[in-house]
């Protein structure tokens, strides 16, 4: 479906209108400043619209994240913020390795409002402003996990959020799905798809080149100006943690009313998380926290009279009964 979809794309762009597909508008376009093709480089060392650092390695096939080696850290950003509202993502990346029972730890797709700092969470800074699709292929948690890895899960953080790599993660993310991407021979591709505040991850990992939902989520707020970005980790675990090409499609959306809201300073915010997460509310309007006061005080205030009540029925049965043990 996806090349097929792509096919379409480019006929449209060759006005031979009149293919069809239900799934892929032609109205959608690729924009070159925050997609990664090849050839990559550009004049010396440099990749046009992206910075990398660490152990990324820039080669004629792949950019290679980290290589399977202990203790690697690598990044690639987009270098210019991304104004489109309505977007979909297309990475084609590798991840392999001589681990055959241990391997790690995974890489992450940004869409962050920082770029270039480097930290714990998979190569990228923690309590970091926007999105994250983590790829994690390390399972850290010990207890009862719910899922397998290769893991394939979302956050949405305004910056207070830590991601704990002990729950590899479980308490923030938003959404997740299995998914057996590793030591593939053939072509593997995730899409993340952010459309009308809904988030869509896919994957096409089974050489079937069609996309397979990995999981939807609905009312989430991100703002435009923020850097897509990819980061890999390597711990006492490694893999070759490789992207061959990055594109960004703006998404045509005929039926929508054209949207005119800014939305370069909205905060990020998720309105669903999973279950098992600990739900953090956002902070809420004083009214409504005056009322909870009142109404914890009222509780109180009854318990209180209940137990005064209590007391002095059981100390005036205790009157009673020294009187009657006194005679
Ligand atoms: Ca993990």
């Amino acid at each position: 479906m996806r090349f097929s979809s792509l096919y379409v794309v480019i006929l449209g762009i060759l006005g031979a209108v009149g293919a069809e597909s239900a799934e892929w508008n032609t109205k959608d376009f690729m924009k070159r400043e925050h997609s990664l093709i090849r050839p990559y480089q550009g004049m010396g060392m440099t990749i046009p619209y992206w910075d990398f650092m660490g152990s990324t390695m820039v080669t004629n096939d792949y950019i290679r994240i980290t290589p399977d080696l202990q203790s690697q850290q690598g990044a690639l950003w987009n270098s210019v913020p991304c104004n489109v509202r309505n977007w979909e993502m297309q990475l084609h990346f590798k991840v392999h390795g001589k681990g055959r029972e241990l391997f790690g730890d995974g890489f992450a797709i940004w869409y962050a409002k920082d770029k270039m700092q480097s930290g714990p969470v998979f190569g990228n800074k923690d309590f970091f402003h926007g999105l994250a699709v983590i790829l994690d292929t390390y399972s850290n948690h010990n207890g009862p996990h719910n899922h397998q890895h290769p893991f394939i899960s979302a956050m949405v953080n305004n910056g207070s959020l830590h991601y704990d790599h002990d729950r590899d993660g479980t308490h923030t993310q938003l959404a997740g799905c299995e998914s057996k991407f590793r030591n593939l021979e053939h072509d593997t591709h995730i899409a993340v798809r952010y459309e009308g505040d809904t988030l869509t991850v896919s994957t096409d990992i089974d050489n079937k080149a069609a996309w397979k939902p990995c999981f939807t989520v609905s009312g989430i707020k991100l703002p435009t100006g923020y850097h897509f970005g990819i980061t890999a980790t390597t711990g006492d675990l490694s893999d070759n943690h490789d992207i061959l090409s990055v594109r960004l499609f703006e998404l045509d959306l005929p039926n929508e009313p054209k949207d005119t809201e800014d939305r370069s300073n909205i905060i990020p915010s998720a309105t669903f998380f999973e279950s098992p997460r600990d739900h953090v509310d956002d902070p809420k309007p004083s009214s409504l926290s005056g009322i909870k006061i009142f109404l914890l005080m009222l509780v109180a205030a009854i318990a209180l009279i209940a137990c005064v009540v209590i007391g002095v029925m059981f100390y005036q049965k205790h009157q009673e009964n020294s009187r009657k043990r006194f005679y």
